[in-house]
């Protein structure tokens, strides 16, 4: 059983805490399956990945310690059903102080926490990693579904920044055209530079904290292939790591996710994918913050 992220021995408590939550919940994926393998996929892989990241002379197990919690029990009620339990989770937590890092699972996972952040940060932005934008008002019905998962986002009046969208409705289209104050879309044709987004996502929201949400589809598949929805088309990985280099130092990241992965027997490139996209973006974050 992989049940300690990065297999650290050290707990060092002068050191950030993060909070690792495996969320297991594959309830209304599409197309394809096995998200729900996603998260001990993921630590399993953590076991085999350098912690030192020779690019930023940083290593992970010099700024954080990992505390890999129980996995969330699954859900078969729906992601209603699976707002609530996770919510109900989170009561033991503080939002002013306890970082995230939550495992999916299917999209669905991130409402109960961004929930949960903005409680404490009202003005919240949130950058979405993802091929699609999500934005559905309800989905197989039910409006928690991973496809409604940033239309709930967008209720609560949060600021987001989808990143790497190439497939998305009509509806979906005209919503964010509509919604230019509080939807800043990044489309995977018209991708400009990681310094330039960096630059034009710093302009859209100032001084607010971000949290993460990061879908593996919106990695191309041919770094990411374990994934229900694949997209040709997506992120490449050089992209992605210097988009964080250039957006840190830069806002306070509250917490993260990583969904989604769905990971294919025989092979381990898209859960060591998952690994290198988390590491890169909390050794970029708390190498480079602002303290
Ligand atoms: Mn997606």
């Amino acid at each position: 059983m992989y049940n300690n992220f990065l297999d650290l021995e050290k707990k060092r408590a002068d050191l950030n805490p993060v909070h690792v939550w495996p969320v297991p919940y594959q309830g209304t994926v599409s197309f394809g399956d096995g998200t729900k393998d996603g998260p001990e996929a993921i630590l399993k892989a953590s076991y085999q990945i350098e912690t030192y990241d020779a690019e930023l002379k940083a290593d992970i197990s010099d700024l954080c310690t990992f505390i890999t919690l129980p996995f969330q029990r699954p859900n078969v009620s729906g992601p209603g059903h699976l707002y609530e339990e996770m919510q109900e989770f989170l009561k033991n937590f503080d939002p002013a102080r306890d970082f995230f890092l939550t495992l999916g699972g299917e999209h669905s996972i991130s409402f109960p926490l961004v929930d949960f952040y903005a409680k404490q940060y009202p003005d919240l932005a949130v950058i979405q990693i993802d091929a699609h934008p999500d934005l559905r008002q309800n989905f197989e019905g039910s409006t928690y579904s991973h496809a409604c998962v940033m239309a709930r986002i967008n209720d609560i009046g949060l600021k987001t920044i989808p990143i790497g969208i190439r497939s998305c409705s009509r509806k979906e289209s005209e919503f964010i055209k509509d919604n230019p104050d509080n939807i800043m879309p990044f489309y995977s044709w018209d991708l400009p530079s990681p310094l330039e987004t960096a630059g034009r996502i710093k302009d859209f929201i100032g001084n607010r904290p971000i949290y993460i949400s990061f879908d593996a589809d919106g990695l191309d598949p041919s770094i990411m292939p374990g994934t229900g929805t694949p997209e040709p088309g997506g992120l490449d990985y050089s992209w992605v790591k210097d988009f964080w280099k250039a957006l840190w130092p830069g806002p306070k990241l509250v917490g993260m996710d990583f969904c989604e992965l769905a990971p294919q027997p025989g092979s381990q490139v898209s859960e060591s994918t998952a690994v290198k996209c988390i590491l890169k973006i909390l050794t970029t974050y708390f190498s480079r913050r602002k303290l």
